[in-house]
């Protein structure tokens, strides 16, 4: 066998994406080390690895940004290898410094490559040496409002003023026209001083109505540069990405050979090694390098799903100094996907986050969908980090068959006790625009309007009074007649009614969505399993002391000459058995008790 660089990761994140490394390292036989804040002591991500570190507070302190403790975690927990996942560390051409210097492998390119793509105006300049379009512009820092009205003159408007040291949208001003120049001009380095402590900009033409496509590529250590085709995110809201899906409706397979092609280019010129992701505007057939990402990224899964290459074990095999095994011919792409977001904010009040704990917590499953998460039912989502709560990614033969998977996965993912963009997503599937491919980056307030977002139904967060129990609608299941029925009781006392007065029973037109069900649920008495009809009990299938499944059959009852199965209504342990045999039992009574 080949002696491997490495035998143990240490991944430098949390939440799903250190989940979703672990596992990879896991198939590959890799030693996995977590670590820790003290806000995720009790997370997925913690428990999966094989051996976990507490680096500290949650922020303020910087837990997982400490550069220098991170590497004597690594050198005390044997790690010879650590995958910073995306955010945090990702990108820190100083922490992959730090990892080479120390001799801990990093997993993704070197320092010097992530250097020379890490800067806008290096990655444009790379880009223009490499051949690759970007949009019509400055290379240079401009200084003055008299260059900018220059530029104006010979490339057009609207112009786009941008912070060299800029990210996320911040400090990109637009000049309509040359009178606008001079307030967009200083608007644009006000804000960059303010952000990046840094205010030179410079000046490109501005892409009215574009799309943002994004090229994946993966370089190995020996030269070989291969392209997996793009993605598609132009759903985004403020530059946070909701939506994205491959391949994108907008490309042909020429424009993709073609971008793919200047993104390989590059690449190979910056000597990249790893995973890694070019930024493309794309607007009426002509593309535009806007910059790279030299990570894992988020949306990395729907590549995934439509190459079928494991991203994340690849970073890993070409960082122990694997070849990549295929040529660009042998890359195919089957099918398409897409992936949702699911955060903890409220769509309906300005995406804002959404503070709480998952009471109710269940993933969709079947063919064609994957859920990527870090959390569980019962986890308290931390204030502290990014808001993602689970990436739901569906596959389908062609768009429209991942559209539709994706609508019945989101219908079918049940989280309660914090608001989530689901709702949102159901709008954005639902939306004749995106069915038809058409989402350009302006999609979300063109496409779905502030209105749409307000005048969403969410689902009610459980309101708890001072002795902490709950107070709010509550949903039971009933029979009625043998048709299985759910009953929304709302208000306070709702024990009270439900148990002396009887409810009648309406059909909600739509199944409420994950009722948070508490300890002390009100209902009559939730250990007894009761006869619903007056009959005979003509078998009992369980013995004091059984252990039950839900669903499991206890008792069947004749009554008018029909055979009755009673089954368990949840998982437990039977206590006590109340009946026999033989026994005439009235609608109500007690037949057993049923231990948690
Ligand atoms: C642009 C542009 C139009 N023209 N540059 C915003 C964030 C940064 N990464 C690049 N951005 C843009 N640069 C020129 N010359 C439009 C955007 C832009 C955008 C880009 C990608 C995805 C969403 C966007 C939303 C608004 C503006």
């Amino acid at each position: 066998m080949r002696r491997r660089l490495f035998s143990t990761v240490l991944v430098a994140n949390r939440g799903e994406i250190a989940l979703r490394i672990m596992r990879a390292c896991k198939e590959l036989g890799l030693r996995t080390v977590a670590v820790y804040s003290e806000a995720d002591r009790d997370a997925l991500h913690v428990r999966y690895a094989d051996d976990a570190y507490l680096i500290g507070p949650p922020p303020p302190t910087a837990s997982y940004l400490q550069i220098d403790t991170l590497l004597a975690i690594a050198r005390r927990a044997g790690a010879d290898a650590i995958h910073p996942g995306y955010g945090f560390l990702a990108e820190n051409a100083a922490f992959a410094r730090a990892c080479e210097a120390a001799g801990i492998i990093f997993v993704g390119p070197t320092s010097a490559a992530m250097e020379r793509m890490g800067g806008k105006v290096s990655a444009r300049n790379e880009a223009i040496a490499a051949d690759v379009p970007v949009v019509p512009g400055t290379t240079a820092a401009v200084e003055t409002v008299d260059e900018v009205l220059r530029l104006g003159a010979e490339l057009g408007y609207p112009l786009a003023i941008k912070a060299s040291a800029g990210g996320g949208g911040r400090g990109l001003k637009v000049a309509a026209h040359a009178d606008e120049v001079a307030a967009a001009f200083a608007s644009a380095k006000r804000e960059a001083a303010a952000y990046f402590k840094h205010d030179e900009v410079y000046v490109e033409k501005y892409i009215a109505d574009p799309r943002h496509i994004e090229i994946q590529i993966l370089a190995d250590a020996h030269g070989n540069v291969l392209h997996l085709g793009e993605r598609d995110c132009s759903i985004q809201r403020r530059h946070q990405k909701l939506v994205e899906e491959s391949p994108s409706p907008a490309l042909t397979p020429a424009m993709r050979a073609h971008m793919g092609a200047a993104a390989v280019r590059l690449a190979q010129r910056v000597g990249y090694t790893g995973a890694g992701t070019l930024e493309f505007l794309f607007e009426a057939g002509q593309f535009f390098f806007l910059e790279m990402n030299t990570r894992i990224q988020v949306e990395h899964t729907v590549t995934e799903a439509v190459t079928g290459i494991d991203l994340v074990k690849w970073q890993l095999r070409v960082a122990q100094g694997e070849h990549l095994p295929w040529t660009q011919e042998q890359i195919n792409w089957h099918g398409h996907a897409i992936e949702c977001r699911i955060n903890a904010e409220d769509p309906a009040a300005g995406f804002r986050p959404a503070l709480g704990t998952l009471t109710a917590y269940q993933e969709p499953h079947g063919f064609g969908v994957r859920v990527d998460s870090g959390y569980k039912q019962g986890d308290t989502i931390p204030q502290f980090y990014d808001s993602l709560v689970a990436k739901l990614i569906t596959w389908g033969q062609d768009r429209a068959e991942a559209i539709a998977r994706m609508r019945r996965a989101l219908a079918d993912f049940v989280i309660a006790g914090v608001r989530t963009t689901i709702p949102f997503h159901q709008l954005v599937m639902d939306n004749p625009a995106f069915a038809a491919g058409a989402a350009t980056v302006r999609f979300i307030g063109e496409q779905i309007t502030d209105a749409q977002l307000a005048a969403l139904t969410l689902p009610e967060l459980p309101a708890v009074n001072d002795a902490g129990t709950s107070t709010g609608a509550r949903t039971f299941e009933v029979e009625v007649n043998g048709r299985r029925f759910q009953v929304r009781v709302a208000g306070t006392e709702v024990a009270a009614v439900a148990a002396t007065n009887g409810v009648a029973a309406t059909q909600t037109a739509r199944r409420e969505r994950a009722p948070a069900r508490r300890k002390h649920a009100p209902m009559a008495d939730p250990d007894a399993i009761s006869s619903p009809i007056q009959g005979t009990i003509v078998a009992v299938r369980v013995q004091p002391g059984a252990q039950v499944e839900p669903g499991a059959v206890l008792f069947v009852v004749e009554a008018m000459k029909m055979e009755n199965e009673i089954t368990a209504p949840r998982a437990g342990t039977i206590k006590e058995l109340r009946v026999a045999e033989r026994a005439a039992v009235q609608a109500g009574d007690i037949l057993a008790t049923l231990e948690p």
